[in-house]
């Protein structure tokens, strides 16, 4: 199929020759010889008051918060969950559909709720892990464990590789945005309001909940839940899973993880397909919920030019460097 030829839906579909260059994957770069790690204490000091913390909210949420508070929480995580995997995963970082101004910003607020850093940043790193990915240059390279590419990256300064290769990369699409400037712009005083005060004053102030559950609920509870399960993608779906589309990878198709984050985990279709709007080869309604949004709003206009593979090229693809289990995944269902 010819690059950017589009169905009567208007999703386009795209060939390995159109791939923009921020979704090339897998560009081998040479790996430089191990470095000395150096910690950053504020951060581990920080993620270990947070995940604390966390603990003591998931004892909360299962025994004495209101179950308003719990709903809640639940809401946050989902709408955060969409700001990292709707904005900025599939919208900024891989640019895998187009986004009117309204929706951007809502995308822009759920992403703040979400405290992943800026969505520029987000995209920077993430564009770092598609394109050197599983080299020095990859910011969670999984070569260097599970640990590592879990939490243990943000945990240490960045291998010198990163930098160096990252000085090349092309974000002017991201800065060409007054919306992403503006969250960029003013990050350290809307992610502070959004990730944790509000979180914390809705519960009080609309329901009647403690301070303390409201805190360690709805704030701490719920930001290190969806945290780990952004993490896990980086981790257990780098490890654990089937190869049907590339088996010369490390990233797997991975179910449990894909329920978690939102139809994130079919990470092997993804990385070898990274510009699919959809992160994975099903349709509409299979474990998916963020293709479902995009979708809904593709329906309002909001979102348009929705990329995604032809099956033709899915099947060469699959017959050239699968390991044999696509059966198992296509489910028959391409919508
Ligand atoms: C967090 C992010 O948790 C999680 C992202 C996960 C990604 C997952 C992807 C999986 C697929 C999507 C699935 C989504 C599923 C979601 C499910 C939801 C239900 N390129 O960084 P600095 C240069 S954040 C080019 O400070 P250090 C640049 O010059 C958690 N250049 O490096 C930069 O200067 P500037 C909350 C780059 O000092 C300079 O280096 N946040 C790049 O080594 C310094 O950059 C935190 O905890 C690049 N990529 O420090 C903060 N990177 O910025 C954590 C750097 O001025 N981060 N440069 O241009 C930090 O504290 C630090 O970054 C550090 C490294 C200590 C880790
Ligand atoms: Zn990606």
């Amino acid at each position: 199929m010819a690059p950017n030829a589009s169905d009567a839906n208007g999703v386009l579909f795209e060939s390995d020759a159109a791939t923009p260059d921020l979704a090339l994957p897998h560009a081998p770069v040479q790996r430089a010889d191990a470095y000395p790690r150096q910690y950053v204490w504020r951060n581990i000091l920080l993620f270990a008051y947070l995940h604390l913390t966390a603990l003591y909210g998931g004892f909360l949420f299962l025994t004495s918060a209101k179950w308003q508070t719990d709903v809640f929480a639940y809401i946050l995580y989902v709408v955060s969950g969409l700001g990292i995997t709707a904005g900025a995963h599939r919208l900024w970082a891989h640019k895998s559909y187009k986004a009117k101004w309204p929706l951007r910003l809502i995308l822009v607020i759920f992403n703040t709720i979400a405290f992943q850093d800026s969505a520029i940043d987000w995209a920077r790193d993430h564009r770092m892990h598609h394109k050197y990915s599983e080299t020095d240059a990859d910011p969670h390279n999984a070569t260097r464990g599970f640990f590592f590419s879990h939490i243990g990256w943000l945990l240490v300064r960045k291998h010198p590789e990163l930098k160096n290769k990252g000085k090349g990369l092309d974000l002017s699409d991201l800065y060409a945005d007054p919306i992403l400037r503006f969250q960029k712009k003013y990050y350290l005083l809307l992610m502070p309001l959004a990730c944790f005060v509000m979180p914390t004053v809705v519960p009080v102030y609309c329901w009647g909940e403690s301070w303390s559950n409201a805190y360690f609920v709805a704030a701490m509870f719920r930001y290190a839940f969806i945290l780990n399960v952004t993490w896990l993608v980086n981790s257990a779906a780098h490890k654990w899973g089937d190869k049907p589309y590339d088996k010369a990878i490390k990233p797997s198709e991975n179910i449990s993880v894909s329920i978690f984050a939102l139809g994130e985990g079919f990470h092997n279709y993804h990385h070898t397909f990274p510009w699919d709007y959809k992160t994975a080869e099903l349709g509409n309604n299979r474990l998916n919920f963020t293709t479902n949004f995009i979708n809904f709003f593709a329906k309002l206009g909001w979102a348009y030019d929705l990329k995604t593979v032809s099956e033709e090229i899915i099947q060469q693809r699959v017959n050239r460097t699968g390991d044999g289990s696509h059966h198992l995944w296509g489910w028959g269902d391409t919508d």
